[in-house]
């Protein structure tokens, strides 16, 4: 006899509802919160109603099922973004059994689990990602046609989260797909910002900002869990209390609390039946703290109190260089990390874990020190909230940590000042500074006598205000720190943390960064990828060194004629995008040279745009025939930090360079410039597969590692750049023959700093001075030479970034580049060198040495 089917009135009761705010205070025993909220022995709840085998007619049905009882619209009567939600609804069922299987599996299994903390990730759209990850892309098609919907227009209806600034988000949003694709427990935590970066829109050339509303139209992605809430504590003081055991502890007292509320979004791994977690945090005002101040009768007290509540995750700051120790950015950091490492302990571990065994369960990787207010904050838990006495616990944490750092600029060090540490996490502050009184201790045991020496390691800096360097604390607790790329690695141990290098050489390790192959090839690329699954079958998807199998294809005239039409496709694909999107018109028939990334003094976009107005220049002064300029059109991509004076001083000139040599007829069909506002990742997607040339020009020893770069190459472009960051082993890959160098390497970059004098290249090169001259006059501004000053000026005077000293190679190198492009045959067969030697740079081998070299999970 079968069981009856339950009924609201025969469900066994559920717990009373409660506050569902799990505190500090609560005892971490209390399972009632998590977990199955009854229990029964009914088969339909022991595991999760399977969506039926996908079929375009089960896609339709429910896909109208979404429509209608899910918008509460029909077909007939519905909008784009109806359209969209339902279809991502539809999508994300199929993708539901898995999720609920994977978590039941995670929790019986009890692995290592890898904690990923990054307050950015540069997510993409996921419409598109998540319909690969199933293969329902050809299903969706026909049951989308079939309700006369253009699939397309559901697709461009999405608004991409854009909860990162650029690399370093976009790595974090690579590797949990890796770790997916690899089956691999983690859980990413982060920040669910309600405004991403900004929108960038140019006004009369000049970048302005728009604030990005990405959940404005609905988010069919996210699951919000409020009985998974997580209070956390700021301000207020500690004091020393005598516990029932007699020992005195210390206790911190805040003075006002915050609500995390977990979003969760699904992880698909490709076509394995893993749904892993990403789970980002939403701050929101306690109720304890609105009802007290309601009760006093002050309404629109309570309601600011709310703002100020939930302000903590409200925007995303969009610089990616220069820490402005803001205190709210300081209240992120800590918003997140204490509700990640709260929803690990105590919701996701056994409520019986033996915490001694934690480094056992869990390692957490630090996403550069963003989040490396965690360690402080594991020690508090230890220790205050768990009893267990320091030395124990610093063991415990010390296994647990490993961090990431991704810059070598010294101003992008964090620190924060004691007085705003100590006024916002008085605790924490104190626990830093035993840490490093313990730490400075082993320095004067391991090096006697040099006293020096312990105050270049000290946690905390005297100068110019007493402040906690966070990399160094991250340093000191980490079981190991890691570049991004060969060339960082070393710089990080000789240059960044020499002493420390010194004195724990095995803790420094490199982990070059990648790319998922999925987004960035697969779901981007369609033409190139099936060109290579056609010819080597689809292995390579998982297992990107199976790109090697290509190699032979690359002598072989007819691969090399598909190859070029692949690009050809793509570049007209481009063409037809820039020109609804931007109402830009991109030539067809010229070498696309692609310069994207943020905007930074050190990437050197002004490099690029001297190059420019040199080829320019050589025409309109009748050096050059400009039949005999290779047709080039340059496309930028860019964003500068709001409060980046110089880098938006940049962007104008680049567009009103654009402005001028696209309008010149001296030049048309032979040098173009392309600027569309908002580079993002859907924008990367685009551009990325239609590029010929890469360009990779930062100053030797500036870019970490750079991920633009692989994402280049795997898609069949030849890189232009210098010996830095992960270009060295791109190069070192696909060969000499097949990438074009030029520059200064870092020692000689070095050897050149005392005394560089920009304006000795401006005397000395005929053409560099043309150049500058040219650009000064105003030619380009509509004869206004203010306009330009602050760009010239710099450049001539300080250029920190050497790019005169780098001007002559790099033209040099330019002039190789059009060399080879003359011959399509020679370039086709390079670009395909590229790709079949860059497997090295999945992100799936990125995790792998994270695991050999760091988790061991
Ligand atoms: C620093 C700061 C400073 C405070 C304001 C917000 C903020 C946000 C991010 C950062 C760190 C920037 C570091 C970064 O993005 N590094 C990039 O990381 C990429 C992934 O490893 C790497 O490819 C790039 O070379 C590196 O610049």
């Amino acid at each position: 006899m079968s069981e009856p089917v339950p009924t609201a009135s025969t469900l066994p009761a559920q717990p009373p509802a409660d506050p569902a705010v799990v505190s500090d205070e609560t005892p971490s025993t209390d399972a009632r919160r998590i977990g199955p909220t009854f229990r029964t022995s009914h088969p339909l709840a022991s595991g999760p109603v399977v969506q039926p085998a996908p079929t375009v007619d089960g896609f339709v049905e429910t896909f109208l099922g979404e429509l209608n009882y899910g918008q509460g619209v029909l077909l007939s009567q519905s909008t784009v973004n109806d359209q969209y939600l339902a279809l991502a609804r539809t999508v994300r069922r199929y993708l539901m059994a898995d999720w609920l299987e994977t978590g039941a599996r995670r929790r019986q299994a009890q692995q290592k689990t890898v904690a990923y903390l990054s307050a950015e990730y540069l997510l993409g759209r996921q419409l598109g990602n998540n319909l690969l990850a199933t293969n329902l892309q050809d299903v969706a098609d026909a049951a989308m046609s079939r309700c006369g919907i253009d699939i397309a227009s559901l697709r461009a209806q999405e608004v991409e989260p854009g909860l990162g600034n650029g690399g370093l988000g976009r790595l974090a949003a690579c590797f949990v797909d890796s770790l997916a694709t690899m089956d691999v427990p983690c859980i990413g935590y982060g920040i669910r910002y309600e405004y991403g970066i900004f929108r960038q829109t140019f006004e009369g050339d000049r970048q302005v900002e728009v604030p990005d509303s990405w959940l404005s139209l609905g988010s069919p992605w996210e699951f919000p869990h409020p009985e998974r809430q997580v209070l956390v504590h700021f301000g207020g003081r500690t004091e020393e209390v005598t516990d029932e055991n007699g020992r005195v502890v210390c206790r911190w007292v805040p003075d006002w609390n915050v609500v995390g509320m977990p979003y969760h979004y699904m992880v698909p791994g490709h076509r394995n039946g893993v749904v892993n977690t990403l789970r980002l945090w939403s701050a929101k005002a306690t109720q304890a703290f609105d009802l007290q101040i309601f009760n006093s009768g002050d309404y629109a007290e309570a309601v600011r109190a709310q703002t100020f509540a939930e302000n903590i995750s409200k925007v995303l700051y969009p610089e990616d260089s220069t820490p402005q120790g803001k205190e709210l950015r300081l209240q992120q950091q800590y918003f997140f990390v204490a509700c990640s490492l709260h929803d690990f302990i105590d919701n996701t571990l056994p409520h019986d874990f033996d915490l001694r065994r934690l480094p056992e369960r869990l390692v957490v990787q630090l996403n550069d020190t963003h989040p490396v207010i965690a360690i402080p904050e594991l020690m508090r838990i230890l220790v205050d909230r768990k009893g267990f006495d320091w030395d124990e616990a610093w063991d415990i944490t010390k296994r647990c940590f490993a961090y990431t750092c991704h810059t070598l600029l010294p101003e992008a060090l964090e620190v924060w000042s004691v007085e705003l540490l100590g006024r916002l996490l008085p605790r924490h502050l104190e626990i830093i500074y035993r840490i490093n009184e313990e730490f400075l201790e082993e320095v004067r045991e391991a090096f006697p006598g040099d006293e020096m020496l312990v105050r270049r390691m000290s946690v905390i800096a005297e100068h110019p205000e007493r402040s906690v360097r966070m990399a160094y604390l991250a340093t000191v607790a980490g079981s190991k720190v890691n570049g991004v790329a060969e060339l960082h690695s070393q710089l990080l141990r000789d240059k960044v943390l020499p002493d420390f290098s010194r004195m724990w050489p095995d803790k420094f390790t490199n982990v070059t960064n990648g790319i998922t192959p999925r987004r960035f090839v697969l779901l981007a690329n369609r033409r190139l990828s099936d060109l290579v699954t056609d010819t080597i079958g689809d292995g390579w998807v998982t297992d990107l060194d199976r790109l090697r199998e290509l190699e032979p294809y690359a002598d072989d005239a007819s691969f090399r004629a598909a190859f070029r039409e692949v690009k050809q496709g793509n570049k007209e694909r481009l063409a037809a995008l820039l020109r609804v999107r931007d109402g830009l018109e991109i030539p067809q028939d010229s070498m696309l040279d692609v310069m994207v990334k943020r905007l930074h003094e050190y990437k050197r976009q002004t490099l690029k745009l001297l190059h420019i107005v040199s080829l320019y220049d050589d025409v309109v002064s009748g050096r050059v025939a400009a039949e005999d300029l290779t047709p080039r059109t340059v496309v930028f991509g860019a964003k500068a930090a709001p409060g980046y004076h110089l880098a938006k001083e940049i962007i104008f000139l680049v567009n009103a360079v654009a402005d001028t040599v696209n309008a010149d007829p001296r030049v048309a069909g032979r040098l173009s410039v392309a600027f569309p506002a908002n580079y993002n990742v859907t924008l990367a997607e685009k551009l990325i597969p239609a590029a010929d040339l890469s360009e990779q020009i930062s100053l030797a020893g500036k870019e970490a590692s750079g991920t633009g770069n692989m994402k280049f190459a795997l898609n069949g472009a030849l890189t232009i750049g210098t010996d830095d960051g992960a270009n060295v082993e791109i190069r070192r890959l696909v060969g000499d023959d097949h990438f074009f160098l030029f520059g200064m390497t870092e020692p000689e970059v070095e050897r050149l700093r005392p005394g560089y004098t920009p304006s000795m290249y401006y005397e000395e090169d005929a053409r560099l001075r043309s150049t500058i001259d040219l650009l000064a006059s105003g030619h380009f501004t509509g004869g206004d030479r203010q306009a330009v000053a602050p760009v010239i000026d710099n450049l001539l005077h300080q250029d920190a970034f050497m790019a005169l000293a780098d001007f002559r190679s790099y033209l040099d190198a330019q002039e190789r580049v059009e060399a080879a492009y003359a011959d399509p045959d020679a370039w086709s067969r390079s670009a395909i060198l590229n790709v079949a030697r860059s497997g090295f740079f999945s992100s799936d081998r990125s995790m792998r040495d994270y695991l050999d070299r760091i988790w061991h999970a």
